[in-house]
C-alpha cells in the first residue's frame, strides 16, 4: 500500500455558514459558523479535513485565525515526507497544543489515503454499526416556552436524546419544565461548558431527581480534581468534554474518578486516531463514550458518524442532521431517518463538497505548500 501518496500541499478554505437559528451556550451566542476546510493534495489523491475551531477562543483556546496561522507557518510545512495518516501526529508532535488544527490535517491525509485505497473511514476506524442514533444539543433560550417549543420540534423530528445547554440561572427550571412536559422517558442530559464551580455542588445536586443521563463539563477545563469531588456530591453521572484532550488525560480523569462517561470530539483530542485510542481506553475501563459535535459541516459529520459507529459509543451523540445547523450543507445533507444517521460506506469520508455550495460559503482560500515554510 502506498499510503496517501506524496503530499504537495494544503488548500485552506475559510468558510462562513449561517446557522438556521442562533445557538446560545454558557460562553456565548453563535449565529454563523466560521471554520476552516482543508483540501489535502497529494500526487495520488485529494482528501478533506475539517478544522472545528470557532471564530473566538471561547470553547477552547483555539480559534480560526490562530489555527490558520499555525497551519500555514508550522504544521503543513512539517509534513514533508509524510505519506500516511499515522505519520501525521508524530511529525507534528514537537509543536505544542493546537490539537484542532492537527486533527484537521490528519483527517485530510487519512481521507486522501483511504480514497486512494478505496476504504471507508468506518471500516478503517472499526465501525460495527451501519447507522447511529442521534441526539441534539439545544441552546439556552430566552424563555421556558421557547425552549419547550424547540425541544418538542426536535422530538417530533425523531431525535432520540435531548441535551440542554445550562448555565447559572438556566438549569433546574428548564430541566424540570422539559421533564414535566415531555415525561421521564425522554433521554435527557445537560451541558454546562465549564460555567460552575465546586461551590455550586449543592445547587447542581438539585438536578438529581430528574434522572439525567449525565451532566457534561460542569467545572473548568483544568479542574479535574474538582470534577472528582463533585462526582461524589451529586448523583447525576459526570461526563467530561473540555477536560479530555488526549488518551492520557482521559486515563487520568478515569483513574481520579472525575468522570464516569466521556464525550469524544476528534478535533479536541488531536484527531480521529487519538479519538479511537480514547474509545479503546474507555471500553477497557467500562466507561461509556459518545461522539460530541462542533457544528460540523457534512465533511466532519461524515467522519463523526463513522466514529460513533464503534462499539463503545453506547450513548447517542451530538451527531444531528445537517438541517439542525444549516439550510444548505457543503455536502449532500445528512438526513435523519427514524432518529438515526446512516454511516457512509464510500471511499474515505464517503462524501465530498459540492463545488458550487462550497464556493458560496468560502470567504477566502490560500495554498500552503508542504515543506516550504519556516
Ligand atoms: O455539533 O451539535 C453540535 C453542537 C453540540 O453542544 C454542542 N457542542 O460543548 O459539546 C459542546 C458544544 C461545543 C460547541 S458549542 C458552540
Ligand atoms: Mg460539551
Amino acid at each position: 500500500m502506498s499510503g496517501a501518496g506524496r503530499l504537495e500541499g494544503v488548500e485552506l478554505c475559510h468558510v462562513s455558514m449561517p446557522l438556521v437559528s442562533p445557538f446560545r451556550t454558557s460562553f456565548g451566542t453563535q449565529t454563523t459558523r466560521d471554520l476552516l476546510l482543508l483540501r489535502v493534495v497529494t500526487d495520488e489523491a485529494e482528501g478533506w479535513g475539517e478544522c472545528v475551531v470557532m471564530a473566538s477562543p471561547l470553547y477552547s483556546s483555539e480559534h480560526v485565525e490562530g489555527a490558520a496561522d499555525v497551519l500555514r507557518r508550522f504544521l503543513v510545512p512539517a509534513l514533508a515526507g509524510v505519506r500516511e495518516a499515522t505519520a501525521v501526529a508524530p511529525a507534528l508532535a514537537a509543536f505544542k497544543g493546537h490539537r484542532m488544527a492537527k486533527a484537521a490535517l490528519e483527517m485530510g491525509v487519512l481521507d486522501a489515503e483511504l480514497r486512494a485505497a478505496g476504504r471507508s473511514f468506518a471500516r478503517e476506524l472499526g465501525a460495527v454499526h451501519d447507522r447511529v442514533p442521534c441526539g441534539v444539543s439545544v441552546g439556552i433560550m430566552d424563555t421556558i416556552p421557547a425552549l419547550l417549543d424547540a425541544v418538542g420540534g426536535y422530538l417530533d423530528e425523531g431525535y432520540v436524546r435531548i441535551k440542554l445547554k445550562i448555565e447559572p440561572g438556566w438549569d433546574v427550571e428548564p430541566v424540570r419544565a422539559v421533564r414535566e412536559r415531555y415525561g421521564d422517558d425522554v433521554l435527557l442530559q445537560v451541558d454546562a461548558n465549564t460555567a460552575y464551580t465546586l461551590a455550586d455542588a449543592r445547587h447542581l445536586a438539585r438536578l438529581d431527581p430528574f434522572e439525567l443521563l449525565l451532566i457534561e463539563q460542569p467545572l473548568e477545563e483544568e479542574d479535574v480534581l474538582g470534577h472528582a469531588d463533585l462526582a461524589r456530591l451529586i448523583r447525576t453521572p459526570v461526563c467530561l468534554d473540555e477536560s479530555i484532550v488526549s488518551a492520557q488525560s482521559a486515563a487520568a480523569a478515569i483513574r481520579l474518578g472525575a468522570c464516569s462517561i466521556v464525550n469524544i470530539k476528534p478535533g479536541r483530542v488531536g484527531g480521529y486516531l487519538e479519538a479511537r485510542r480514547i474509545h479503546d481506553l474507555c471500553a477497557a475501563h467500562g466507561v461509556p463514550v459518545w461522539c460530541g459535535g462542533m457544528l460540523e459541516t457534512g465533511l466532519g459529520r461524515a467522519a463523526n458518524v463513522a466514529l460513533a459507529a464503534l462499539p463503545g459509543f453506547t450513548l447517542p451523540g451530538d451527531t444531528s442532521a445537517s438541517g439542525r445547523y444549516y439550510r444548505t450543507d457543503v455536502t449532500e445533507p445528512f438526513v435523519l431517518d427514524d432518529g438515526h444517521l446512516t454511516v457512509p460506506t464510500g471511499p474515505g469520508l464517503g462524501v465530498a463538497p459540492i463545488a458550487e455550495r462550497l464556493e458560496e460559503v468560502t470567504t477566502a482560500t490560500e495554498w500552503i505548500p508542504v515543506g516550504a515554510g519556516s
